[in-house]
């Protein structure tokens, strides 16, 4: 080499910023982590992350590049769309996205004009940002509707969908939720969809491996079009991909690139690649049926000492606490928490007195700590010392107390004993 810090080893290259890889290694190992939309990749999903793939561009599509030099680049490119497709039984997929985010605009931009209706759920009762916010890309170049939960279920009224879909003849209704511990029907939002003229987009990011391993209902094929990301219960890269119809391919790979994007995220890719593969296997398979095991675990444990949840418990992969009626607001409840060594964020509930920066709601999920091994019998436990937390905001010194029984919990499921900690 002539230039020496090339070879050098990340610890030595930039001693400062390996220190503080190190110390984000030891807080996931650390912690209980119950934030509904993280998990931990796999060892292979890191090291295809961090490959030399990050050095090449390949503005285009297998076999139609801008550059030269992508043989193995589109190889890569190829295994992650044929393998995306079967996961999901899917007629069509780009794996370029590189977030939720940029999924959904992608097929906003292949299916919408300007300013058209669009009906989705609001973000204050478990939408998504890009669903229609008014200071999001979405909100400001599409004119959104929203329908919402009953406030007396917690559940989708699918007669509230139809009548506002109705009333606001939207061009796409967007399925999928960020924050709903409930089975979406699909086939109903698309009997709506056709009802009124419309075209069915699902955003099941949060919930996509829990599809792939057969945990809730697909969106496939009553959404023509469907969005995910690739890190959430897929446990891959941080990413994001869309399937839609072979009718609608050239569409949304035109409005990917030259659309919305440019150069892919090539090494990204390669890693949703091995994510796609990983999902196919029993061992993923068992992980996302005890996602939903220990889901319903916590909120029975959390249920069982008094804590309120939203519709009263999940059916899926979290479950959203309602603290209104409670002397503790979400994010006294998300400080308290991690100083008893558990994560999770606060969250709006529906009917929300409170601002989105402190909010009356936290919401919880089973993804990480599944992966990482806890069974229900964790999940208890884990449970009582939520409860306590929510129901008597201990002093430090019993916080100290319910910290060092979280670290007990962890400790006995090693994760990624592999890297240095
Ligand atoms: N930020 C993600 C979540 O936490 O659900 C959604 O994009």
């Amino acid at each position: 080499m002539t230039w020496g810090y090339t070879d050098l080893p990340l610890a030595q290259a930039d001693p400062e910023i390996d220190e503080i890889i190190r110390r984000e290694l030891r807080r996931e190992q650390d912690n209980i982590e119950l934030i509904a939309s993280e998990n931990f990749a796999p060892l292979a999903v890191l090291q295809a992350n961090g490959c030399v793939m990050t050095n090449k561009y390949a503005e285009g599509y297998p076999g139609a590049r801008y550059y030269g030099g992508c043989e193995f680049i589109d190889q890569a490119e190829r295994l992650a769309i044929a393998r995306a497709k079967a996961l999901f039984g899917a007629e069509h997929a780009n794996v370029q996205p590189h977030s939720g985010s940029q999924a959904n605009a992608a097929v906003y931009y292949a299916a919408l004009q300007v300013g058209d209706p669009v009906l989705s759920m609001r973000l204050d009762h478990g939408g998504h940002l890009t669903h229609g916010l008014k200071v999001n890309f979405s909100g400001r170049n599409y004119t959104f509707f929203h329908y919402g939960v009953s406030e007396e279920t917690g559940v989708i009224d699918m007669e509230d969908v139809r009548a506002k879909a109705l009333e606001c003849r939207p061009k796409m209704i967007v399925a999928g939720a960020s924050a709903y511990p409930r089975t979406i029907d699909f086939p109903a939002f698309r009997a709506i969809a056709d009802e009124v003229g419309a075209v069915l987009m699902v955003d099941m990011a949060h919930i996509a491996g829990l599809i792939a391993a057969g945990e809730h209902p697909s969106p496939f094929p009553h959404a023509q079009w469907v969005t995910t990301t690739t890190h959430k219960t897929l446990a891959g890269p941080r990413g994001g991909a869309v399937f839609c119809t072979a009718e609608d391919a050239t569409k949304l790979d035109r409005a990917i690139f030259p659309g919305t994007q440019g150069g892919p995220l090539e090494h990204v890719i390669a890693a949703k690649a091995v994510c796609f593969h990983l999902a196919t296997t029993p061992e993923f398979k068992d992980t996302q049926r005890r996602t939903v095991e220990n889901a319903k675990a916590l909120a029975e444990g959390l249920v069982s000492a008094g804590v309120r949840l939203v519709s009263g418990g999940t059916d899926n992969h979290l479950l959203l606490v309602d603290l209104s009626q409670n002397d503790i607001t979400g994010l006294e409840a998300q400080t308290l928490l991690d100083a008893a060594g558990i994560t999770a964020n606060k969250n709006g509930v529906p009917g929300d007195m409170r601002p989105p920066t402190v909010t009356s709601g936290l919401r919880l999920g089973s993804p990480a700590m599944t992966t990482r091994g806890f069974g229900p019998a964790e999940m208890r436990a884990v449970a009582r010392i939520i409860a306590e937390v929510l129901l008597t905001k201990p002093s430090e010194k019993r916080l100290e107390e319910l910290k060092a029984q979280s670290r007990a919990l962890t400790a006995a499921f090693p994760l990624y004993p592999a890297l240095a900690g």
